[in-house]
């Protein structure tokens, strides 16, 4: 009796037949070529054989696929993707371990979701069978590595998750995932990655065909923004607050041309993007209190948190305009900021398009003219307090301010990115263009800095890529990881260690709340210092970068010429220790 007579046909066997099979493990990298994906970060285990066996058959028939980089570790992985991201605005993926790898990816999803940067993160996920399958649990680990909601970890990061079920669903889940991560507003995805659905044969097929579903982007409701310009176009004291950034090349430009073609103010409370530029006439600075207490329209531009609500209380009367991909933060629990207008959508579309509906608006031209003086006057008095600041006598030793501009004196004239985390501070740090400056996410999971900027220039070989950041987040980066890294692929990254040894934002923030308490009394105050402070040159040159400590303010200029110069000739990482004076 034939099988077709007895029912036990299996219409997938038949198939496989006839079509050429590959690993499962394999299909995921022409995949996710195919949705444009670059690099896939990883970080493997013993759950990975099926995907290196996989990826090395797929190498070797010759298919297109993104370059697959180890990275020593799961956070400096995610946060990669993330510089990458920041630079090229191309989402990456990022291959992790089972819960255990997941679970220190975690605050770099955190990050992520924060500042919505998209990327296809997957983890590896222990054998469910206990034998008599292929792929089945050996070692103790993979009892050891069970969890009941490994998706747990990172499920609150992301917008979608999955586990994958059957291997022919690969090609269809990863576009579904591509989509979703970029999706407005953008965020990380997560699919978990079982070893025996990874062990099975899936069909090579249409894994090189094209993204199956597009991206979703939504757009400003028409009425909203309409209202919104003419708000704008009345108003006495218009401000902007704006954190990250001002959409793309184009309207990053258009934003600056607006502001001071309408006189509106711009202020950069905690940015971690730059939307304008340091010294444009319109920038007030990085405290919107004294613009906030007399506006009479804010425009809160893709920010989190737009003002520190006990310190910078709005003008009563004033109404306020949130506009971003999310500009309501849905995804977080408490965020009180008052919206009388919201409007979604992407800083890159939204902003032309509130330009372009003001241009037809009447203008009090006399108006304009007093206010774009008023704000000359102001920024520049601003500059000037930012320049005694970042000049005044070093005999005592270097603040942050000094490095900041001692870097921008540096970086003139050169296509760059400085990446800080508790680094130099934007302002005495002057920074003109798109691209140019990025903070840490107000996440705040720090170890962030330092990969990122590898992540960065990864993405764009030919820019000058610093991070800078305090000997404690540098601490974080897990620095021996970031350094090999730089030398293994190549990541000429400056990077700037701003070493007060301690976590200075930590006493700050207890003298901040206690100022007349025992710990800010106190000659030591607990749970801050870092010393004694290691010898970060030494962790620099055991990955061979360059390396120098900075004691004195003399060296400053030159140390960061030397270490410039080796970053741009010699292709090779450069670490600067700074001994900084507590804040
Ligand atoms: C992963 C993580 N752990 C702990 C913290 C809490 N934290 C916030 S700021 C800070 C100190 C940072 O020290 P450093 O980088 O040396 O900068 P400094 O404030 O000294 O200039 C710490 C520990 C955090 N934000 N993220
Ligand atoms: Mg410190």
């Amino acid at each position: 009796m034939s099988e077709k007579e007895t029912g036990t046909q299996n219409p997938d066997t038949d198939r496989r037949d006839e079509a050429p099979v590959i690993n499962a493990g394999g299909a995921i990298f022409p995949r996710l070529k195919a949705l444009g994906i670059d690099y896939v970060f990883a970080n493997s285990g013993t759950d990975f054989p099926p995907i290196i066996e996989g990826l090395a058959e797929a190498e070797a028939s010759g298919v297109d696929l993104p370059k697959a980089l180890v990275i020593p570790h799961e956070h400096a992985a995610v946060s990669m993707a993330h510089g990458y991201w920041l630079v090229s605005g191309k989402a990456q993926s990022v291959m992790l371990h089972t819960n255990v790898g997941l679970s220190n990816g975690a605050t770099g999803a955190i990050n992520a979701a924060c500042e919505h940067v998209p990327m296809i993160l997957m983890s590896g996920r222990t054998p469910v069978t206990e034998g008599d399958r292929f792929g089945a649990r050996t070692v103790p680990i993979g009892w050891g590595q069970e969890m009941r909601d490994q998706t747990a970890l990172v499920r609150e990061s992301c917008k979608w998750d999955y586990e994958l079920k059957y291997p022919e669903q690969i090609g269809g889940l990863l576009d579904r995932a591509y989509a979703i991560s970029n999706s407005t507003p953008r965020g990380p995805v997560y699919l978990s990655i079982p070893r025996e659905v990874l062990c099975e044969k899936t069909k090579a097929e249409g894994l090189e065909a094209p993204c199956s579903m597009a991206p979703a982007i939504a757009a400003h409701d028409a009425t909203a923004l309409s209202e919104a310009a003419r708000m704008l176009a009345e108003a006495k004291a218009p401000l902007v607050i704006a954190q990250r950034g001002a959409g793309d090349e184009a309207s990053f430009a258009a934003f600056s041309r607006w502001a001071e073609d309408w006189g509106i103010a711009v202020s950069s409370w905690w940015a971690t993007h730059l939307a304008i530029p340091t010294d444009h006439p319109c920038h007030v600075g990085a405290n919107p209190g004294p613009w906030l207490a007399e506006a009479d329209v804010v425009v809160v531009l893709d920010c989190l948190a737009p003002w520190w609500p006990d310190n910078h209380p709005p003008n009563p009367d004033a109404r306020i305009i949130h506009i971003g991909p999310d500009p309501l933060f849905s995804r977080y629990p408490v965020r009180n900021f008052r919206s009388d207008l919201s409007i979604v959508g992407e800083s890159a579309t939204t902003i032309p398009a509130l330009i372009a509906a003001m241009e037809a608006l009447p203008r009090d031209q006399q108006r304009l003219e007093q206010r774009r003086a008023r704000l000359t006057e102001a920024s520049a008095a601003v500059r000037r307090g930012i320049d005694d600041l970042s000049t005044h006598a070093m005999h005592e030793g270097l603040t942050k301010a000094h490095v900041g501009r001692a870097l921008s004196n540096a970086l003139k004239g050169l296509k760059s990115s400085v990446f800080s985390e508790l680094g130099c501070p934007l302002g005495p740090l002057e920074r003109q263009d798109r691209n140019s400056w990025f903070q840490e996410p107000h996440s705040g999971g720090l170890g962030w800095g330092f990969p990122a900027a590898l992540g960065a220039q990864l993405a764009d070989p030919d820019r000058v890529v610093v991070a800078t950041m305090g000997d404690g987040s540098y601490m974080f980066s897990n620095p021996t990881v970031c350094h090999q890294i730089a030398e293994a692929l190549e990541l000429p990254v400056l990077v700037l260690v701003l070493n007060n040894e301690e976590w200075g934002a930590v006493r700050a923030s207890v003298t901040g709340l206690y100022p007349k308490g025992e710990a800010s009394r106190a000659n030591r105050m607990p749970l801050t210092a870092l010393q004694p402070s290691p010898d970060f040159s030494l962790t620099a040159r055991a990955s061979r970068a360059y390396s120098r400590r900075v004691a004195l303010a003399a060296e400053l200029d030159e140390a960061i010429a030397e270490a410039l110069e080796v970053v741009r000739t010699e292709r090779r990482c450069a670490l600067l220790d700074i001994r900084i004076l507590p804040d």
